[in-house]
């Protein structure tokens, strides 16, 4: 084994901290281990980029990168965990001490963001010639705090303090021109490591910088400020992450940043083939796949047109012919809120160029369309442009070789209805991908544990790299691994509990069945719904206190965006909740609630090798895909959820005995909609009627806000809006009646770790190595290129 790091990580410390290696900060500590990772790579970075670049290659466009931590998951894939251990341990720190100082690269909102980041740790593993492109935020997504149980939102200047793992490529910078500025984008580097591997992909994350750094005319005529203002106009580009996750705002500074990073990225790509492959452009997409991660990157469709029709002279038809066979579109969402328009206004003021060249597109869309006989109504809603918005997944599904759902139920919604008119025309150019999730990241580094029982049980790590060899040991196992499994989730769970007494300030007990919902707060998603059921048990209890309750700890962690009321407002109900039950004195002996503030990657790391239950339970046909689904039942959590998303392929993995499924199926929902009246389901199904009057009786105080009348009226008045649009009511009694069970069914430890342990086996179809090699094979049409 190498000894690189013992030999560098101290000199590395001294250099940042200015002082002996044993008197550094375990932050100085961080940093300096981190840059002698980053120089341990360095060759085979270089290596890599210059074969990739050479030959074809597939571009991941994406506004968002969920990365989190990048040292512990360096140091696991290049094996140098052990090395690291040693390094810091010779100067008397602790390796975990050192890890938890790092910031998460928060550069993301939820799922969409966390998926780019799992994608490009597959990309590494497998050697396939992809590098990711976006937006180096300085202010990740806000810090969450709760004061008097509500969200607060503070500001996340997540690499203030210096960040080893990105590298400045001064040399590399482009302008970006908008019609009232242009502007610098300067490239920052992020290695990206595989595991077991040498090759070293890369996540370019531009940054805007003024032309100037300082307009000296302005500031010497003692107009000090106007030359501050206009510099920090340019910054703003990259100031910040929209915490909106499925919305969009239609905001000028995001439409700038959009264009931005696409636009960077772009010429960036066309310079590089033109360098290996010469002025003619019509060759591009033979070696260039460029795969948009929803719509915010598809103003990268008429930047690439602008490109090759103004700067390379190519023809309207042949610049079209080259778009058309290198752009890939994913869909993540049905939900018509998260569709992005675009007022075309923005975009004259903006770039008219560009509004040019969408007018262009929408010209010969509305001719071409009438020519094959299309209904000018039809017509008209498919247009890119329609009155004066700019609708950008139609110009995304336009001009794409693919569009992609991300679960088989999504992609079939899509293309039934979301997508519908789409399908109709082209329907080969559709396809599902289901998401995954890197393994390495959500089994390797964060369950240790199960970890080295799976390198027991199947005699090696390949699993790592192919997670489908763990199937092969579902039924093979010896009865003891059931009791293994049982003594793992119990210590992850000792561990965890530890973590949330230090982290929250709340006593849990690790023998409760812990029962987990952490994704972004929304509606949909149904956190109220388990609100509801909390609520309801805690009432039961109070009213039959001889009633036989198994132990359990509800655990929540979820981030509103900032201007959605609503979405704050089930925060603020589920604090209010956790109050009450857990000040109760004999309530609080048998069930707890924890919501844990500021959920990120992270926290996440520590609370999915604990959970039992992983609560999915969205209205069907709404959560496109989910994916801690699939993270909590590669750590064994047993999954309590809807026939919804990627958990209709995560029964059909497990099996009936396997999975708790409860609720309304997408299909059967429009008939039960026709004649819902919640109304009726408040006053009969039992319990209901006593939550929600507490939500407004005094049992639960909102501080007078009045927003918990607000939540009990949007499951209750037709006249405010349709009453529960997401069935909740309606979808109570079978949800209280399956977790009631699944609860039960915790007592019997042999057979719950059974079940647990089909879920940790039969999960290798979810891992992201599976979804990359798919994209890979059926859409990029890339191999791995491994440089050594
Ligand atoms: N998703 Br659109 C986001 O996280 N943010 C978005 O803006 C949009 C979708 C999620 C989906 O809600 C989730 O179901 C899916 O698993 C994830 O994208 C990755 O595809």
């Amino acid at each position: 084994m190498t000894q690189k790091l013992v030999t560098s990580a101290p000199a590395q410390v001294r250099a940042v901290s200015g002082r002996p290696e044993t008197a550094a900060t375990l932050m100085e500590v961080w940093q300096g281990l981190s840059a002698a990772v980053v120089d341990t790579i360095a060759d085979d970075w270089y290596a890599t980029e210059q074969k990739y670049s050479a030959g074809r290659q597939e571009h991941y466009f994406s506004a968002e990168f969920l990365m989190g931590r990048a040292l512990l998951n360096n140091l696991s894939n290049l094996g140098m965990v052990d090395e690291a251990r040693e390094a810091v341990g010779s100067f008397g720190v602790n390796l975990s001490d050192v890890l938890e100082q790092e910031p998460d690269a928060a550069l993301g909102n939820g799922g969409l963001g966390r998926l780019a980041a799992c994608f490009l740790d597959s990309c590494a593993t497998l050697d396939l010639p992809v590098n990711g492109f976006g937006i180096l935020y300085r202010y990740g997504l806000f810090k969450q705090l709760f004061e008097d149980g509500f969200q607060t939102e503070h500001p996340d200047p997540w690499m203030e303090e210096g960040y080893p793992f990105v590298i400045r490529h001064e040399e590399a910078q482009r302008l970006v021109h908008y019609q009232d500025m242009t502007v610098r984008a300067i490239p920052y580097d992020m290695p990206i490591t595989g595991y077991g591997t040498k090759n070293v992909g890369t996540l370019r994350l531009w940054k805007a910088e003024p032309l100037e750094e300082f307009d000296y005319d302005a500031f010497n005529s003692q107009r000090f400020t106007e030359a501050i203002v206009e510099r920090e106009r340019t910054s703003d580009i990259s100031r910040v992450l929209y915490p909106n996750d499925t919305t969009y705002e239609g905001k000028v500074l995001r439409v700038r940043q959009q264009y931005f990073f696409c636009s960077a990225s772009l010429q960036q790509i066309v310079e590089n083939y033109v360098s290996h492959h010469g002025e003619d452009l019509t060759g591009f997409a033979d070696y260039n796949a460029i795969q948009l991660n929803d719509t915010h990157p598809v103003l990268a469709i008429p930047e690439l047109m602008r490109i090759l029709l103004d700067e390379h002279h190519l023809g309207w038809e042949e610049a079209w012919e080259v778009v058309t066979k290198t752009f890939a579109y994913t869909n993540h969402t049905v939900l018509a809120e998260a569709l992005e328009t675009w007022e075309i206004s923005i975009f004259d003021r903006l770039f008219p160029r560009i509004t040019e060249i969408v007018r262009e597109i929408d010209r010969r869309f509305r001719m071409e369309m009438a020519e094959r006989g299309l209904e000018q109504g039809i017509i008209d809603y498919m247009a890119p442009i329609s009155g004066d918005k700019v609708r950008m997944a139609w110009i995304a599904c336009y001009a794409s070789y693919s569009i992609n759902g991300v679960a088989a139920l999504h992609t079939e919604i899509i293309k039934r209805e979301t997508l519908g008119e789409w399908h109709a025309i082209w329907p080969e150019r559709f396809n599902n991908k289901t998401n995954g999730v890197t393994p390495r990241r959500w089994l390797r580094q964060c369950n240790p544990r199960l970890s080295a029982l799976l390198d027991e049980v199947t005699g090696s790590d390949t699993w790592v790299k192919d997670l489908s060899v763990l199937a092969e040991h579902t039924d093979s196992v010896d009865e003891s691994v059931y009791d293994r499994l049982a003594e793992i989730k119990h210590a992850n769970k000792v561990d965890f509990a530890a973590w949330i007494a230090q982290r929250e300030g709340i006593e849990i007990d690790p023998e409760a069945i812990f029962d987990v919902q952490i994704k972004r707060l929304h509606e949909y998603k149904r956190q109220l719904l388990n609100a509801i059921y909390i609520l309801d048990l805690y009432f039961r209890m109070k009213q039959d206190p001889s009633l036989q309750v198994p132990k359990r700890v509800f655990i929540f962690g979820a981030k509103a965006a900032p201007g959605y009321i609503r979405a704050k407002a089930i925060i603020k109900l589920i604090n209010a909740i956790a109050d009450l039950v857990n000040n109760d004195p004999v309530v609080s002996q048998t069930i707890k609630v924890v919501f844990v503030h500021n959920y990120n990657v992270s926290p996440a790391e520590h609370i999915i090798p604990a959970a039992d239950v992983s609560e999915q339970i969205s209205m069907a046909g709404k959560e496109a895909s989910g994916t801690s689904n699939m993270k909590f039942m590669m750590n064994g959590a047993l999954t309590l959820g809807t026939l919804d998303g990627a958990n209709v392929e995560i029964l059909e993995a497990v099996g009936d005995d396997n999975a708790y499924i409860f609720g309304a199926t997408e299909d059967e929902l429009p008939a039960l909609r026709e004649s819902y009246d919640p109304v009726w389901h408040y006053e009969n199904v039992p319990g209901l009627k006593r939550v929600l009057d507490a939500f407004t009786d005094g049992t639960l105080d909102d501080n007078g806000s009045g927003w918990f009348a607000d939540l009990r009226r949007s499951l209750l008045e037709a006249s405010y809006e349709p009453a529960d649009v997401y069935y909740v009511l309606g979808d109570f009694a079978s949800y209280r009646e399956t977790k009631d069970a699944m609860a039960a069914d915790y007592a019997d430890t042999r057979a719950w770790q059974r079940k647990a342990w089909v879920n940790i086996t039969r999960s290798g179809r979810f891992s992201s190595d599976r979804t990359i090699s798919d994209y890979a094979r059926e859409v990029w049409k890339i191999d791995p290129e491994p440089i050594a």
